[in-house]
């Protein structure tokens, strides 16, 4: 049992998510896609291990992608090997719920998070989300169906959902 009361741990969430939420900002606006920002947190040691925002590193990036490359690369790593320097404990904070399928038919961060279970490595175990994927892009996003049946909690903390919304689509249209 966690000793730290709901509210505590919700109040905890709800602050990482708000510094996820300042890498977002970061995000260059596109029209076809959102500004997502993510940190990964050691809640153990209570460490920040990487943050990342969509379109941080080169290429056409997502911000749960570039959290796990540039946390594989301070350590040599490729990002299908960050598993291994994954501790037990790692919350993933995310603005947005991962992608499951993406228009550009790049790797989906769901499969990203996946994959961070690798031989006897846990991986990350916990993703906390501030809002779900509109359904803009894609269909509704199944990624939480999908991380649940390994194992891997994904929890939705309410409260931000408006902030987050207007930095995701900073880059749209406006109707
Ligand atoms: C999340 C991100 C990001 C999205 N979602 N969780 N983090 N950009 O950093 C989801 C959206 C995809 C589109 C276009 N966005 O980004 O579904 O071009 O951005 O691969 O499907 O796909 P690409
Ligand atoms: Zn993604």
């Amino acid at each position: 049992m966690d000793r730290k009361t709901d509210d505590e741990q919700i109040q905890r969430h709800l602050s990482y998510l708000r510094l996820a939420l300042s890498f977002a900002t970061k995000s260059p606006p596109k029209p076809t896609n959102y500004c997502v920002g993510a940190v990964l947190v050691d809640t153990v040691r209570n460490e920040i291990l990487s943050t990342g925002y969509t379109l941080e590193l080169e290429g056409n990036t997502h911000a749960e992608q570039c959290c796990l490359t540039k946390l594989a690369n301070k350590q040599g790593l490729q990002e299908e090997e960050v598993g291994k320097v994954i501790p037990e404990g790692a919350v993933l904070y995310t603005t947005m719920e991962p992608c499951w399928v993406r228009l550009s038919g790049n790797l989906p961060c769901v499969q990203r998070i996946l994959r961070t279970k690798l031989g006897e490595h846990a991986g990350i175990r916990t993703v906390v989300c501030g809002v779900r994927e509109p359904e803009k892009f894609v269909n509704e996003n199944h990624g939480r169906k999908l991380l649940n049946d390994a194992g891997i909690a994904v929890l939705y903390v309410s409260g931000l959902e408006s902030d987050i919304l207007a930095v995701a689509t900073a880059g749209h249209e406006k109707e």
